[in-house]
């Protein structure tokens, strides 16, 4: 499909894409086996093709509160599982209003609330329904959450009263690999919670991690169990090694895979939000998964918060530079630009 033909043939699969081609097993078992340069190359320029057309140069940028890193499960990846002896924090309600505050005086499309499944906030609900109402008074933003997984009720209030976007990532839709990751959770509860709060109005992300055991068959029944769902955001991450868990002292896997599959999720998602996230290689590292076809920036911290992302490729760094202002500087180098306020809006407004 893409080795062994010219840039001009690679318009041509650019423009089947974009008319509805839907790609085969065959199609993906190809495109994720590619390891020459020069191939993968070809496939990330299909991808900005199709992204070009359905996006022009605009991106969408979201800023990052890790509110609360409290956790009460035990996934092998995370450096925030409940077994990990870490320092954690959860902010009060003051704090959370001045950090939102500050987002709304930046060029932030859409505030990302995430927190580990802290007892505090899952046992008494009401408590996370004010967190989201008082970030929606401040900012007057749309709100995605991060909570994990809440029962129907919860998901109801919380969109009731201003979320507007559930991310929960399955991590893998391959069962053997999920029970081996989040252990002791239930897969079809999690699934449940997307699909629930899709059909009640809300935008979804779907979400997979790669270098983590994962093999090409692995990662087509992934890509197939997200598309299943009809998600309005797609992810790949790349799993990051964290001290003092379980999966400590797996390889880290170069990006390459990641870039690989956020090409493909464009080819399979055209017209879907898909994220370069700051977290995993920084401001460098965005303008990389970009050029392999994202559209959205996720992860943006203030250059002078002392919030944790989740992988936090910048915990040992003494300056961050994950602030919208350096984001907008690059993205502007590379020939795009933020989107208008109005244009995200009309997109999860749909
Ligand atoms: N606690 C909520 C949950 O699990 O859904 C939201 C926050 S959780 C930390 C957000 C996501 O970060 C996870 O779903 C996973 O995809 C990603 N993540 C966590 N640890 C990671 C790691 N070591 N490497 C790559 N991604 C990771
Ligand atoms: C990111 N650190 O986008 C964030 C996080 C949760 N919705 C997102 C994984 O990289
Ligand atoms: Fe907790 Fe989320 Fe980390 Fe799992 S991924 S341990 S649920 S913070």
């Amino acid at each position: 499909m893409i080795s062994n033909i010219n840039y001009w043939d690679l318009d041509a699969v650019a423009d089947s894409i974009i008319r509805g081609r839907k790609l085969t097993d065959d199609n993906l078992r190809e495109l994720l086996s590619l390891t020459e340069e020069e191939d993968i190359q070809k496939l990330n320029y299909v991808a900005r093709k199709v992204r070009d057309h359905f996006f022009g140069n605009r991106v969408f940028l979201y800023s990052f509160v890790y509110f609360s890193t409290h956790c009460k499960n035990n996934c092998a990846f995370c450096y925030y599982n409940r077994c990990n002896d870490i320092q954690r924090y959860r902010l009060d309600m003051d704090e959370i209003r001045s950090i939102a505050r500050a987002v709304k005086n930046e060029t932030i499309h859409m505030v990302d609330l995430t927190m580990g499944e802290d007892p505090y906030f899952h046992n008494e609900p009401e408590k996370f329904v004010d967190v989201v109402k008082a970030v929606k008074e401040e900012t007057g933003l749309p709100i995605m959450i991060s909570p994990g997984v809440m029962d129907d009720t919860t998901l109801t209030k919380l969109h009731e009263n201003g979320a507007n976007f559930l991310a929960l990532y399955q991590e893998t839709h391959d069962k053997d690999l999920y029970r081996k990751l989040r252990v002791g959770q239930s897969f079809d509860e999690r699934n449940h919670a997307r699909q629930f709060a899709k059909n009640i109005g809300y935008c979804v992300e779907d979400g997979i991690l790669t270098g983590v055991g994962n093999d090409i068959e692995s990662t087509i029944v992934s890509l197939r169990g997200m598309e299943n769902g009809q998600p309005d955001m797609v992810r790949v991450m790349t799993f990051v090694p964290q001290e003092g868990t379980p999966l400590e002292e797996v390889d880290q896997e170069s990006s390459l895979s990641e870039l690989k599959i956020i090409s493909v999720l464009r080819l399979m998602f055209p017209d879907k939000l898909i994220p370069a996230s700051l977290d995993l290689e920084g401001i460098d590292g965005m303008v990389h998964r970009l050029n392999a076809g994202a559209n959205v920036v996720t992860s943006i911290i203030s250059a002078d918060s002392s919030l944790e992302g989740v992988v936090n490729y910048d915990r040992e760094l003494e300056e961050r530079d994950r602030d919208s202002k350096s984001v907008i500087k690059r993205l502007r180098s590379m020939g795009m630009e933020p989107a208008s306020q109005a244009e995200f809006n009309s997109i999860i407004e749909k």
